[in-house]
């Protein structure tokens, strides 16, 4: 229904002039090897080389006609002059007057049709078709050619991505032949997240940005706007409203459906006609703003009960199967009776209150029942999945009743999980040939806007072509779209990213903390252990650099602002967790030379700005969670950290070894068989030891040999403990405390030993556990002089 976003050259001018302080163009692309295309995002269907490439003078005719859309021209006329052009003549046929003509509407328009020649059209709404090839004369013609006005739109996109610069600081199109349209219809966000709402001024940002990666929906639906949830029946006030309708039109101008969404659920009466004709009234009030897209979230509300008695005579008792009734009913006469009988609106969309797997229920099989033109959402198998599947989808069609469109909580940053936390990891772990089972993908984005454009970039990639999408790929890309461009800048920000990579789910993280910083932190210890530590202090060291640099360079580069502001205080703990770790390796590089006053010295200060760096904190806060640590790289960069620390305690025993895979462990007791005591002393960081849930559980070594201990590693589960004793022994039934800890690290505890005699057994005595579980520990550390 492309009608409702459509609009023709009668107002052309005054959109023009409307978008004219807004529109940014993208940054031009990285000049490509000879002979290569310059990188479109998202990934066109078919791109290629269609002879050679067009330079672009200072006069540009642009051929257009009443099907011309205006938002496709006015954003070709602000990247043209962005490109250099300064004289721009608009006609309804080509006058060959200019060096460049450029064709521009329905791939119907004869001439377009013809300057396409052999490049396809596609027939896909949203589609297009480019044509750009100097070998035809000395008079250029670029044909861009829509299948509806949104098509025309992205010709222009992607037209946008096609100058390459000149050495002379010019600009030439590159010769090309495209053939695109996208692989899912419903592409974007939904403002669906807990935590302060986005400002007015974030979501005009967001839209432009959405312009720019062909993404067509954005979904309000802030669980914090009181007139979206808690105040769903009150009118919005006029100032309120006054902002929204600047979001229509500016969604509008970009080619995004505003899509008003208004949740009900924590107090409607599903059979009362009052609570009808105010929800329908409040987006009649909607509709008069000029939004054509609506959807009714049912996600987070209790369907065990009723808010009315006449649901409970219309329906029967609550249960799942009497609520799935009762909003299959309410949203069919939505549908019927307001969707049906407003011009131009998309088909309703709903998000059910079983939103998060695929299990057949009686709410299920009642939600079946609605509509089949309602577009029912879902979000995976889990809120946050591990990841989703084409069979996972298919399934989802199977239980609600067709195409699902998937609410993908990525990078939404509202969860206790997501604490401290930025979500930088590319979009990924979704398989190609969703498109087949789902109508779109809307990210469910961070309390931080420009922050979460890393991901939407990704999803607006993957929605367009699910088959092309390479996650690592287009995180270059996206981290370059931050960068507006600036190759120093993306590399800056790859840094920073990879410290902010770890992506939590309600259960274990679907994407790891650092992999970047881990995989060198690996090749350190390799080099480490293989014998060349100077080797490994300065490859690393260089790395450290890039850390404690990339912050200062992200602020003076030429990174969109808000990004900056959204990433300040993350910033802050990079350049102090870089610093840090650059003094640290110093240390282990004098205690390599021999100079131990320095290297002392040098650890203490490293120490100090470690503590520093884990001391920052985001203040003032959006998100759900309060104020609350920073974290950066953890698991990775603080787990390096105490283990160097431990590495230069040890110097003074020489080179220490661990002796503990050589002996033997037992434990007062194990949770279930695999988790058994030989677990902690297999040299594997991957199996471990749990005990029973008792306080007072402990896990022992017999050596092989009494042995002089000069330190003592534990690396622990989450199931750690809130306090404990190390002991020792030399019959296993007298034991001497060596250590009472009650400040453990819940991962990595390091303890230097300073005890002359030799000793047959170490022990973790339990005295407090920190979770309902028992103790779990997956290595148990005994190091001695080697
Ligand atoms: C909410 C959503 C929230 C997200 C992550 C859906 C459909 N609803 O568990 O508003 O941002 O989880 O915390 C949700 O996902 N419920």
């Amino acid at each position: 229904m492309m009608q409702s976003i459509r609009k023709t050259l009668a107002t052309a001018g005054v959109c023009a002039v409307a978008l004219a302080g807004v529109l940014v163009p993208l940054p031009a692309a990285a000049t490509p090897p000879a002979g290569a295309l310059p990188t479109v995002s998202p990934t066109p269907q078919s791109i290629d080389r269609a002879g050679s490439d067009l330079n672009v003078p200072g006069r540009v005719e642009i051929v257009v006609d009443d099907g011309t859309d205006a938002a496709a021209l006015a954003e070709l006329r602000e990247t043209l002059t962005a490109h250099g052009v300064d004289r721009i003549d608009e006609r309804a046929s080509r006058s060959g007057r200019a060096p460049l003509t450029i064709e521009l509407g329905a791939a119907s328009r004869s001439d377009i049709r013809s300057v396409l020649g052999e490049t396809e059209v596609p027939t896909h709404a949203e589609g297009y078709a480019i044509r750009a090839d100097a070998s035809d004369g000395p008079l250029g013609t670029v044909a861009l050619g829509g299948v509806d006005a949104a098509g025309q739109y992205y010709a222009v996109k992607t037209l946008e991505q096609l100058f390459v610069p000149n050495d002379d600081g010019g600009y030439r199109i590159a010769g090309a032949s495209v053939s695109d349209f996208p692989s899912m219809p419903l592409r974007g966000t939904i403002e669906g997240f807990y935590g302060n709402p986005w400002t007015h001024e974030e979501r005009l940002d967001q839209l432009e940005f959405y312009g720019d990666v062909k993404a067509n929906t954005y979904i309000y639906a802030p669980k914090d706007d009181p007139y979206h949830r808690d105040k769903w029946k009150e009118p919005y006030p006029a100032d309120k409203l006054a902002e929204l309708g600047e979001l229509v039109q500016t969604a509008t101008d970009n080619h995004v459906r505003f899509t008003f969404a208004l949740s009900p659920g924590n107090t409607v009466c599903y059979s009362s006609d009052a609570d009808y004709q105010a929800l329908t009234g409040k987006l009649q009030q909607m509709y008069d703003l000029g939004v054509r897209a609506f959807n009714i979230p049912l996600d987070d509300i209790d369907y065990g009960r009723w808010h009315c008695d006449g649901d409970r005579t219309a329906f029967g008792a609550p249960s799942g199967r009497t609520a799935g009734i009762a909003q299959a009913s309410f949203l069919d006469r939505v549908q019927r009776e307001f969707v049906e009988t407003h011009e131009g609106v998309q088909p309703l969309q709903m998000v059910p209150t079983e939103y998060y797997n695929t299990s057949d229920s009686g709410y299920k099989t009642a939600l079946r029942g609605m509509d089949e033109d309602v577009v029912v959402m879902w979000t995976g198998e889990g809120v946050v999945p591990q990841e989703v599947t084409v069979a996972q989808a298919q399934k989802a069609a199977t239980m609600f009743g067709g195409p699902t469109f998937l609410w993908d909580n990525y990078p939404v940053n509202d969860y206790g999980q997501t604490s401290g936390r930025l979500l930088l990891a590319p979009y990924d772990k979704r398989e190609a040939g969703l498109g087949e089972y789902l109508s779109g993908i809307v990210s469910n984005p961070m309390n931080q806007a420009a922050a979460s454009k890393i991901a939407i970039f990704g999803v607006a990639d993957f929605t367009w072509n699910d088959e092309a999408y390479d996650a690592g790929h287009n995180w270059s890309q996206a981290l370059r779209y931050v960068a507006n461009g600036d190759a120093a800048t993306t590399a800056s920000l790859r840094v920073f990213a990879d410290l902010n990579h770890l992506a939590p789910s309600f259960g274990a993280p679907w994407q790891p903390q650092s992999p970047g910083l881990n995989a060198r932190i690996a090749a350190f210890w390799e080099s480490w252990e293989a014998g060349d530590k100077t080797g490994a202090v300065a490859e690393l060291r260089e790395y450290a650099v890039a850390i404690a640099d990339a912050p200062d360079a992200i602020r003076t580069g030429p990174t969109d602002v808000a990004f900056l502001a959204d990433a300040s205080p993350w910033l802050d703990a990079t350049a102090l967790w870089g610093a840090s770790t650059v003094e640290l390796l110093d240390a282990v590089q004098a205690r390599i030379d021999g100079d131990e006053a320095s290297s002392t010295e040098l650890a203490a200060s490293a120490k100090a700005t470690a503590a520093e760096a884990a001391a920052v904190v985001v203040d003032p806060v959006d998100n759900a969670w309060g104020k609350a640590k920073v974290r950066i790289a953890d698991g990775v960069l603080d787990v390096f950290h105490g283990r160097i620390a431990f590495t230069l305690a040890m110097w003074e025993a020489g080179d220490v070894v661990n002796v503990a895979p050589k002996g033997t462990a037992t434990a007062s007791s194990v949770e279930v068989p695999q988790f058994g005591a030989q677990n902690v002393n297999d040299d594997k960081a991957t199996t471990r030891w749990a005990s029973g849930y008792s306080d007072d559980s402990w896990v022992q070594v017999k050596l092989a040999e009494p042995t002089v201990v000069r330190g003592v590693t534990l690396n622990w589960e989450s199931a750690c403990a809130n306090a404990y004793e190390l002991q020792t022994s030399n019959d296993g039934v007298t034991w001497t405390t060596i250590r009472t800890v009650d400040d453990s690290s819940c991962g990595l505890d390091l303890f230097t030993i300073d005890e002359a005699d030799p000793v047959q057994y170490v022990r973790m005595q339990g005295i407090d556990r920190k979770t309902t579980w028992g103790y779990s520990i997956w290595e148990f550390g005994i190091y001695a002089a080697s």
